[in-house]
């Protein structure tokens, strides 16, 4: 399968993050793309550069002013302190109930808070240089499907499913699959599914198509009650307005088993074949791995084969986008484990 490879990723580099009022190192490594690559290359995948910019795409999916406060941050940063240069900024305080976020605060840390969810996701200086390249990955996956029909892989990181239209959190700072499927959909794709696979619920990707009934989100994960982002993620979300029974949530209680997963698999296939898109894009995090660090359900690797079989059998125009996975030498092979079980069953059915 064609990856398009995010040769910038490792100007997102922080080095810690928080828990429970202590610093600990980052979960979110440059070496997880390492580890994709590599697993990439002995299975055969090849690899692409970008091919396309998401500049015009990037407007459909982000509010102008987060994408103004997001590529001018760190030289904001820089101006409070140039000793800043090796600090990594984190929000202090949010808009939260009662509070105003239609005015632009001119605080640096005040603005900080207003486009974050949490203060999980640390920012340093080439974080916008990276998830840009990550966006045009994705809008350049996203052309290469459309335009050929062949599946492809969008190897980059840092991950984005937590990104909202004005909002960055849960290490994500760019939709990528938001951006994919609203690519496949310029190209003429009049409806596209997005099947969010992370164990963390995609609130951001869910918010940005809430509304729509020609992107129909489906997302299992663990349980908003015990799991993060906590605020978003229940069975009761089925979308709004247009988008009424256009969001599909299935969330599990942490320590669910696989069979548990795979049923909710299931579900969610059915589901996607009903509403028969022409494009289906794949919100591919493995931290449902059992060996994950901060995650609770227990897929081991060769279950990670029969997911991408799974997602083949449904015979639409697909697409993967990395998300999450933390355990970080066995990332590479979950990945791509998916990717073959796909190709396994588009050869054995060809
Ligand atoms: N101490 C994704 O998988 N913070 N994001 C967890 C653990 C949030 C994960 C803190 C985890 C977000 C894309
Ligand atoms: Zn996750």
């Amino acid at each position: 399968m064609l990856s398009f490879v995010n040769h910038l990723h490792a100007q997102h580099c922080p080095t810690y993050e928080f828990y429970r009022g202590e610093k600990v190192p980052c979960f979110e490594k440059v070496e997880r793309y390492d580890y994709v690559i590599e697993a990439l290359k002995a299975n055969g995948h090849e690899v692409s550069f970008a091919t396309s910019s998401a500049n015009e795409v990037l407007a459909q999916v982000h509010s102008q002013r987060y994408l103004d406060f997001l590529s001018s941050a760190w030289s904001r940063w820089l101006a409070l302190d140039t000793a800043n240069a090796s600090v990594q900024p984190f929000p202090s305080v949010w808009p939260i109930r009662s509070l105003r976020d239609d005015k632009e605060p001119d605080n640096f840390i005040a603005q900080l808070g207003l486009y974050s969810m949490d203060n999980g996701t640390p920012m340093v200086a080439g974080t916008w240089q990276a998830v840009k390249q990550g966006a045009d990955c994705a809008a350049s996956g996203a052309s290469h499907l459309a335009t050929t029909g062949r599946p492809s892989f969008v190897c980059s990181r840092p991950p984005g499913h937590h990104a909202g239209s004005d909002f960055m959190g849960g290490y994500c700072f760019l939709n990528n699959a938001a951006i994919a499927a609203q690519t496949l959909r310029n190209h003429g794709a009049a409806k596209v599914a997005i099947l969010d696979v992370d164990f963390h619920h995609g609130n951001g990707t869910q918010s940005i198509f809430y509304e729509r009934s020609d992107v129909f989100f489906i997302s299992i994960h663990g349980s908003p009650t015990s799991e993060f982002p906590f605020y978003l993620g229940y069975a009761d979300e089925i979308g709004q307005g247009e988008g009424k029974g256009f969001n599909l949530n299935l969330p599990l209680a942490a320590g669910a088993s696989v069979e548990t997963w795979f049923d909710a698999l299931n579900t969610a296939t059915q589901a996607i074949q009903q509403f028969a898109p022409e494009a289906l894009v794949i919100s591919l995090g493995v931290d449902t791995f059992i060996h994950d660090p901060i995650s609770k359900f227990a897929l081991d690797t060769p279950d990670y084969f029969k997911m991408g079989d799974c997602i083949a059998s449904l015979k639409l125009p697909t697409m993967f986008v990395l998300e999450g996975g933390y355990a970080v030498d066995a990332v590479g092979e979950n990945v791509v484990n998916v990717l073959n079980g796909f190709e396994s069953f588009v050869s054995s059915n060809a």
